[in-house]
């Protein structure tokens, strides 16, 4: 069966979500944002992904961008709910508007799905009320909360292959819903409650943040200790039921760093998630107090920035360790440059390698970028040559032998703690 999907907001999970339905739907695409429907008719795309431009290309037929909702069998919502810093709780304001604008056009019978992350109850408590406000109850529109689960970087393999939560009002919905996404999901299609799909989302970021933190401190604790926590890592996964995660200069992007606290907002009984929020939070002042270590009694020290994107290979720089660890150095008094080749928008100037390198005192990769392998040591026109790597990606033996000392993060070579 061929239906209707009006799919809002056209940003990383929404525009590649509803490419994939149009392959076997017709599909219109809302967003706000003018731009991006100009972008989109004129046949380009906003932003770039892996295999998007060919998607597009393949579905264009199936597919228009508009900037009003306008009346279909399926509402899908895939709006942002960022964190409201100060108070660690979600800001659902997208959400609600999207629902507003989705309300006037909802009839009985049609369905609403939610991708969007939200804080465990907010489908009840916010969206049903805002749809049912002309008049139709809950049960005569089949609701469902399906959270996007797909990665940043490989967003089209992942929204294809990976399991899906059906979290729907009832039975009926949860039939549609599976039928829908079984268009293009080849993974399993896991039916729950509304409340439980909206947990699980959570969880799901939440164990990874949590793990990410005790990785962070073993780092530490591999400073510390004198011990190279790298080797240790690897030593420890051998165990067949070890598996600790890469440390590095902290937790960024839209998601991993925002939705445990959708978690534990109205919750009083979580410890552990706000102490992991905290330990991750707190990773880019330690890699501060490193450099410092590093660049002590130089005169007005300048140290280069090696990636601002929150994550290696990607463009997106959503709540990047990176700015934290830039105003730290820039209050210490330090002159910071910058070198991010995939980042082309950033709130610092972005230069070339050479123009960031240039008279430098030390260099702190902060994103593992894989271009950042090929970089020639040799080149660079340093004024002091020290390297520190957050992320253990660059051959020290190569660095060394361009003259450089050479720091990792956590490789135990220097206990920093009188800095
Ligand atoms: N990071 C580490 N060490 C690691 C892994 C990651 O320091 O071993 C850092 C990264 O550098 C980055 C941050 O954590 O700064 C988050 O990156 P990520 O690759 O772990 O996750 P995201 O934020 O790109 O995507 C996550 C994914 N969630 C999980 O893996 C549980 C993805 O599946 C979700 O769809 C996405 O959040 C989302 O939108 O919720």
């Amino acid at each position: 069966m061929t239906v209707k999907i009006c799919v809002l907001g056209l940003g990383y999970i929404g525009l590649p979500t509803a490419l994939l339905f149009a392959q076997h739907h017709n599909v219109v695409g809302v967003d706000v944002n003018e731009k991006i429907v100009q972008i989109l008719n004129n046949g380009k795309l906003p932003f770039e992904e892996d295999g998007l431009n060919e998607l597009f290309e393949k579905v264009k037929g199936n597919f228009r961008a508009v900037s009003e909702v306008e009346e279909a069998d399926v509402f899908l919502i895939a709006v942002p709910t960022p964190l409201e810093e100060a108070l660690k709780i979600a800001d659902l304001k997208y959400v609600r508007s999207a629902a507003e604008m989705i309300a006037s056009h909802l009839k009985a019978g049609n369905m609403v799905i939610l991708e969007s992350t939200v804080s465990p109850g907010a489908s009840e408590n916010v969206v049903f009320p805002i749809l049912s406000q002309y008049g139709l109850n809950p049960g005569e529109f089949s609701y469902v909360h399906c959270p996007e689960r797909a990665i940043p970087g490989k967003t089209l393999h992942e929204m294809i292959h990976n399991d899906r939560i059906v979290g729907a009002n009832n039975p009926e919905s949860a039939a549609f819903a599976k039928d829908i996404y079984g268009s293009f999901v080849e993974g399993n299609l896991y039916e729950t409650t509304v409340r439980t799909a909206e947990f699980v989302k959570l969880m799901e970021n939440t164990y990874r943040d949590v793990s990410i933190a005790i990785a962070n401190e073993f780092a530490r604790m591999g400073d510390e200790f004198g011990i190279n926590i790298w080797e240790a890592i690897s030593l420890a996964n051998r165990h067949p039921r070890v598996n600790i995660l890469k440390p590095g200069p902290g937790v960024g992007g839209h998601c991993i760093a925002i939705d445990p606290w959708f978690l534990t907002e109205t919750s009083t009984k979580t410890r552990m998630v706000s102490l992991a929020r905290s330990i991750n939070d707190n990773m880019p002042n330690y890699v501060h107090s490193v450099v410092r270590s590093i660049v002590h009694g130089v005169q007005k020290p300048v140290i280069t920035i090696l990636g601002v994107a929150y994550k290696g290979n990607v463009d997106d720089w959503r709540a990047t360790p990176a700015l934290k660890l830039i105003r730290l150095a820039e209050n210490e008094g330090y002159t910071v440059r910058i070198y991010d080749p995939h980042v082309t928008t950033f709130p610092y100037p972005i230069t070339s390698l050479e123009e960031a390198t240039k008279d430098s005192d030390c260099i702190v990769l902060v994103t593992d970028h894989d271009l950042f392998r090929d970089i020639d040591p040799s080149s660079l026109q340093m004024r002091n040559k020290n390297l520190y790597d957050t992320r253990n990606i660059l051959d020290t033996d190569t660095w060394k032998a361009a003259g450089f000392t050479c720091k990792i993060l956590g490789d135990g070579s220097e206990n920093v703690s009188d800095y």
